[in-house]
């Protein structure tokens, strides 16, 4: 059995119903063959995200987790994106769900500009793709909070091969956004469509 975090976000601007809360939740119930499912689900928030990280992995030495693998929405995605890197850099100015901002421009003051995700991307996106489930490899994770928590873990992770870490962007689904939102995308998937894509992925990691 392998010990495996799985962490999604709250609600943010006007994605007031996140599907990655929803999908981690569904699997906190559910569990996942082959897996110990921890969850966690993060406010958006900078603070949340530095102190939430810190209690589950600590700040160094060995991490309990054989994978972790942490889940996002990306609005605009019309897949499921499979991040390569997070990049140490926080998007100017923005402000997160609680009123926060960034401290720096620099997540981490002083360290590598990118970590890559050790996850099996490659292996992910070609299992998803065979599922019916549009897939596909980013270079970009974004400067908010997705980002954020993919650069601290990967930088709390350096030296410790045998993690394998890394984010999930997945698209909306039908409840992400206010029924009156006029801005709603067109590629929502079913939250079904959600569950078998995480489902796959696990499956990767077993
Ligand atoms: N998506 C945002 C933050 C939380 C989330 O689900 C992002 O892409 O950074």
């Amino acid at each position: 059995m392998k010990q495996t975090l799985l962490t999604g976000f709250g609600p943010f601007g006007e994605v007031v119903n996140n599907p990655a809360e929803r999908i981690a939740r569904h699997f906190e119930l559910s569990g996942a063959p082959g897996h110990i499912l921890t969850v966690r689900v993060f406010p958006v928030s900078y603070e949340a995200v530095k102190s939430g990280l810190a209690a589950l992995l600590g700040t160094e030495g060995v991490v309990q987790f054989d994978n972790i693998v942490m889940l996002g929405v990306n609005s605009r995605a019309a897949e499921w994106r499979i991040e390569r890197i997070g990049v140490n850099a926080d998007e100017k100015g923005k402000v997160d769900a609680t009123g926060g901002m960034a401290q720096n421009a620099e997540i981490i003051p002083g360290a590598s500009v990118q970590l890559f995700s050790n996850l099996p991307v490659d292996d992910i996106v070609r299992d998803l793709t065979a599922a019916g489930i549009p897939a596909a490899p980013s270079d970009s994770a974004g400067g908010y909070l997705c980002n954020h928590l993919l650069y601290r873990t990967l930088h709390r992770l350096q030296g410790l091969p045998s993690v394998a870490a890394g984010f999930i962007h997945v698209p909306c689904d039908p409840e992400t956004f206010a029924a009156d939102d006029k801005n709603k995308p067109e590629f929502a998937p079913a939250f079904e469509q959600h569950v078998r894509a995480i489902e796959v992925l696990l499956e990767v990691l077993r």
